[in-house]
């Protein structure tokens, strides 16, 4: 394999030869050219964090709303006074589906998972995904929770999200601390907010925003027993189901105007809002 790739490289008219001599290899050749082509097709998929060629290029990026001050860093105080001190979720299968009729979609554009979010802090660990689409109007943005396993989290990711989809920790507003952690490989769909909607220039960068105070207002933290107060499918798990739906139904696609990844509350406004979950 190392000797046919020198020599594509070194004459193109080599290639050509290289190409003849490997289907008179038989097996061994024909190997060769499986491992090239699949190399071929990978070079063509979305990547992460990678400007891949011409079109429109797509920065997507993960966010907690309403946007936290500066000045609490990385915790976000609610008006109910709870306060949300860690949240990451593990997702897959982000699908941007083109077209302005979603009754008859065209096939989606992918990107490839699994991609880990710290919802409080920068978003997707590595950066905003990137990826490549050579059309621009699209009528919903769909994704799926999934579960990841302890040796595949990233640097700084809570160990409690091993095998989980969601965790959350955070304190009510008389000090109790609570956890949520949810393993639903709940599947989230974003409609457009009004049938589809258009991405312009040849960058255009979309934040997804998870809605604090409707999750946690699912949650009722008041009425649940416990201290540390736990929610999992073992522990409240009523109060587990609601919190999944909340997250689904409440979650926004909106313009990321000046593309930094994050939602400032001028951004994560009905004027910037694309799309949304719900109701179900
Ligand atoms: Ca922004």
């Amino acid at each position: 394999m190392f000797i046919w790739n020198t020599a594509v490289k070194s004459d193109p008219h080599q290639s050509l030869v290289g190409f003849v001599q490997m289907k008179s290899l038989g097996r061994a050749g024909q190997l060769l050219l499986t491992v090239f082509t699949v190399a071929a097709v990978a070079s063509c998929l979305p990547k992460a964090g990678t400007d891949v060629g011409n079109g429109l290029t797509v920065k997507l990026n993960l966010q907690a709303t309403p946007e936290l001050a500066a000045k609490q860093e990385q915790a976000k105080a609610l008006a109910s006074g709870v306060v949300i001190d860690e949240l990451w979720v593990t997702t897959v299968k982000f699908r941007l589906t083109p077209g302005a009729d979603c009754e008859s979609p065209d096939p989606g554009v992918d990107i490839p998972g699994p991609a880990f979010a710290d919802l409080l802090g920068p978003g997707f660990v590595g950066g905003s995904r990137m990826f490549e689409t050579m059309t621009d109007t699209f009528c919903k943005l769909s994704f799926e929770f999934d579960e990841a396993k302890g040796a595949e989290l990233p640097v700084g990711a809570p160990p409690e999200l091993a095998d989980a989809a969601l965790f959350m920790r955070g304190h009510r507003a008389d000090g109790v601390v609570f956890t949520v952690r949810s393993r639903a490989k709940d599947s989230v769909k974003l409609d457009a907010k009004d049938g589809s909607f258009e991405l312009d220039g040849e960058e255009h960068a979309l934040v997804v925003g998870f809605d604090l105070d409707a999750a946690t207002t699912a949650l009722a933290l008041d009425t649940l027993p416990g201290d540390p107060i736990v929610v999992d499918d073992k522990t409240n798990a009523s109060a587990l189901k609601a919190f999944e739906k909340a997250i689904r139904t409440s979650a926004k696609l909106f313009d990321d105007d000046d593309e930094d990844g994050k939602l400032s509350p001028a951004e994560a406004n009905a004027e910037h809002e694309l799309g949304h979950g719900g109701p179900e």
